[in-house]
């Protein structure tokens, strides 16, 4: 697949190369053979450093038929579909694009970001270490995720879903292999909740907690959810990966992953730009919606870009949209998972979710694909 992509790309910009000659319209084929050239770039980073993401991608090219290979190559080579610059989640997701979620503050807990990325310049208000590691993003992981939610809508690279809203960097996973403690992760949610200034209650709390991991199965130790519940009492909106243990079959269950199997968690699970359910996501009785988790481009160290896939991509799309909606409705209470209606966050997305599943809730793809 990788593959494929990569000599797809080659010859598109042997294509582009060839039309630069002949064109008058010099300065379009420039811009696009530079997307290209960033494409290109992306796909390298990704090659090096993500074997196990690899083997995702890997099992996607089963069920694309040639067709839907050669659509992709064409249609999304550059990094956007909307102006270059909207990928193409971020337009599935969001359906009339403008700058969003401004005042909102999303605390990504991950791997750090860098802030110094220039599509997230102002955007990463606070970083915060919970795991004595330091808070540079050792992986890019959380950088990745970030750029999904907000980065800026600026006429380069990409735009995130809320592009107007403000990211606080917590760093709960450390290392090459992206592993956290629970210790930092409950210090990193209580962090979030109080916000830079350290005081309940103020402006400065986070609104929406970003969570793209979960525990493998592993059931967390009370301590952990005594702090969800803590985040969850004050207002703030938990979203969380499902998982990428899916075995692709939607009619049976996986096993339960945290943080996303707490109720007072939306589980988001990954979509395919078909609107086809990805293979690795999770199936869940908890699963609350569905989000594009598949050739996600976003940002990256270095001030690169990269495309990533998994649930971690999924659950940035539905941050952001969450971001959109406090923006809008205000603080609303965030509600639960059986709620409908515009008296809560879960409710609003639950409503406006697009169902492409049998029924109006299913356990492979929730109450649908988020919408805004
Ligand atoms: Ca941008
Ligand atoms: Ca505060
Ligand atoms: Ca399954």
């Amino acid at each position: 697949m990788l593959k494929d992509i990569k000599s797809g790309a080659k010859a598109y910009r042997k294509y582009l190369r060839h039309e630069l000659k002949n064109s008058d319209d010099k300065s379009a084929i420039r811009e696009e053979l530079s997307n290209v050239r960033a494409f290109l770039d992306g796909l390298r980073e990704f090659k090096h450093d993500f074997k196990e993401v690899k083997h995702d991608i890997r099992k996607v090219k089963n069920k694309w038929s040639e067709t839907e290979v050669r659509d992709f190559i064409l249609s999304h080579i550059n990094l956007g579909v909307r102006d270059g610059e909207i990928p193409w989640g971020v337009d599935r997701v969001v359906r009339d694009y403008e700058v969003g979620g401004e005042g909102v503050q999303i605390a990504v807990l991950d791997t750090g970001i860098d802030p110094s990325h220039p599509d997230l310049a102002g955007k990463v208000t606070w970083v915060y270490d919970a795991t004595g590691t330091g808070v540079k993003d050792e992986t890019g992981h959380g950088t990745h995720v970030a750029g999904t939610i907000a980065a800026s809508y600026n006429g380069f690279g990409v735009a995130g879903v809320a592009s107007g809203a403000e990211i606080y960097g917590i760093k709960v996973l450390a290392g090459r292999d992206m592993v956290g403690e629970y210790q930092w992760f409950a210090d990193g949610i209580y962090a979030a909740v109080y916000g830079p200034d350290g005081i309940l209650g103020t402006k400065d709390d986070a609104d929406v907690i970003s969570m793209s991991f979960d525990s493998q199965g592993e059931l967390p130790p009370s301590y952990v959810y005594d702090a969800i519940k803590f985040a969850y009492d004050n207002g703030v909106v938990l979203v969380a990966a499902a998982g990428n243990g899916g075995d692709g079959d939607i009619t049976t269950l996986e096993g339960d992953t945290w943080p996303a199997a707490y109720s007072e968690v939306i589980a988001v699970g990954s979509t395919d730009m078909y609107d086809r359910v990805s293979t690795f996501s999770n199936t869940a009785p908890y699963l609350e919606l569905v989000a594009p988790g598949e050739f996600i481009v976003s940002t990256f160290l270095n001030g690169s870009y990269a495309m990533w896939a998994g649930t971690s991509m999924a659950t940035p799309h539905v941050s952001g949209v969450v971001a959109l909606l406090i923006a809008e409705y205000g603080h609303l209470p965030v509600g639960g998972f059986y709620d409908m209606g515009d008296a809560t966050i879960r409710g609003l997305l639950h409503s406006m979710a697009y169902q492409f599943g049998t029924s109006a809730w299913t356990a492979y793809s929730g109450y649908g694909l988020v919408q805004y």
